[in-house]
């Protein structure tokens, strides 16, 4: 039976799709470094997801895997240089989940424009009843919107925003050809936007792209969503400008250290908090898993896939 190294969770579904492969979990092993270095050689295929990938130990351990299959289209903690190298392919699933993570983005701003989280909050405590009406919220039609990152899901979010009416611009490295206004510079588009929506790949590359300067050029009626990964935006910038006031809010689904959330983030009001459920309902992760496996069951007929990641393809 050829093997899988299984890093993270799969869905029952996944799992009984690869009932041909002998399957091992990393994290429910005892000692992982000793099994992987008694067992490693001969491990074909990694099936992991974007937030796990596969740690430098783990791919040095595995002298013969061929194929990555990432359960997930983010794949910056996969290492894809040393794959490369190496001669591994890494495949991902793109366009499967652009409207769930899309249709999160914009629960995020409407939840953060309409205070739905406080006004639940304030219903269930009995509050309404003691005390009265709540303050008046303000409107998510008509806002001005910068995209960060205008790629598959970004364009899928600024088709949704059109319900809204939203004035779209957007920033990305290049140019697209698309009717929105493109920013090269992202702190000019944060000083003219009301609502900045982070949608970039994670990486190096955008490593606290969202800095001080564009935190304060949103400023204190700016809404800052973030559905993209923590490293684009320096939390600890962010938390002090929400605290301060000079950040109006933030909706986020993803942070630095997750699962860990800093406790001053969780106690502000002027927050929305998800666990990094973006793509996470029954039918988008159904169609995620199934691309994930088809790409290993492909493979194994003729070592082609179906989604490679672009280094790879
Ligand atoms: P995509 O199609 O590759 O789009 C990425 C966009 O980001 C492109 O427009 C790209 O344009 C831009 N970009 C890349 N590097 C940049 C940089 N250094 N500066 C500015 N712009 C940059 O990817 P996608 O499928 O839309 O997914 C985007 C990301 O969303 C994933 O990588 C993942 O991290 C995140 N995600 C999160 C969730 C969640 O659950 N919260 C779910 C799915 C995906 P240029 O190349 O022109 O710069
Ligand atoms: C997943 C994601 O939650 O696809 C991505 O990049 O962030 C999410 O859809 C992640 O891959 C973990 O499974």
């Amino acid at each position: 039976m050829p093997k899988i190294l299984q890093i993270g969770g799969a869905t029952d579904a996944m799992l009984a799709r690869l009932s041909a492969f002998d399957i091992t979990e990393l994290y429910g092993l005892a000692d992982a470094p000793a099994w992987l270095a008694q067992n490693g050689a001969g491990i074909e295929y990694v099936l992991t997801n974007g937030h796990d990938g596969i740690k430098p130990d783990v791919m040095a351990a595995l002298p013969d895997v061929k194929l990555i299959s990432c359960y997930g289209v983010g794949y910056d903690a996969i290492d894809t240089t040393t794959a490369v190298e190496r001669g591994i392919t890494v495949t991902h699933t793109p366009n499967v989940l652009n409207d769930e993570v899309a249709t999160t983005t914009i629960m995020l701003m409407l939840a953060c424009y309409r205070n739905l989280i406080n006004d639940d909050a304030y219903v269930r405590a009995g509050k309404w009843e003691a005390e009265g009406n709540t303050p008046l919220t303000r409107s998510a039609d008509n806002r001005r919107v910068g995209i960060l990152g205008l790629g598959r899901i970004g364009q899928a979010i600024a088709d949704k925003l059109a319900a809204f009416n939203s004035e779209i611009s957007y920033h990305s490295r290049n140019q697209k050809d698309v009717p929105y206004k493109y920013y090269g510079d992202l702190t000019k588009m944060a000083r003219d936007v009301e609502v900045l929506i982070c949608i970039t790949p994670g990486g190096p590359a955008t490593d606290k792209i969202v800095n001080r300067e564009v935190i304060e050029a949103l400023g204190s009626d700016g809404t800052l969503i973030n559905v993209s990964r923590g490293s684009v935006v320096d939390e600890a910038e962010m938390i002090a400008a929400l605290s301060e006031g000079r950040l109006g809010w933030a909706g986020l689904d993803v942070f630095e250290a997750e699962p860990k959330v800093p406790a001053e983030l969780r106690a502000l009001k002027n927050v929305v908090l998800l666990p990094h459920v973006g793509s996470a309902t029954v039918e988008t992760r159904a169609a995620m898993g199934n691309l994930t496996v088809d790409n290993i069951l492909q493979y194994q007929k003729d070592a082609t896939v179906i989604s490679a990641v672009p280094e790879c393809k």
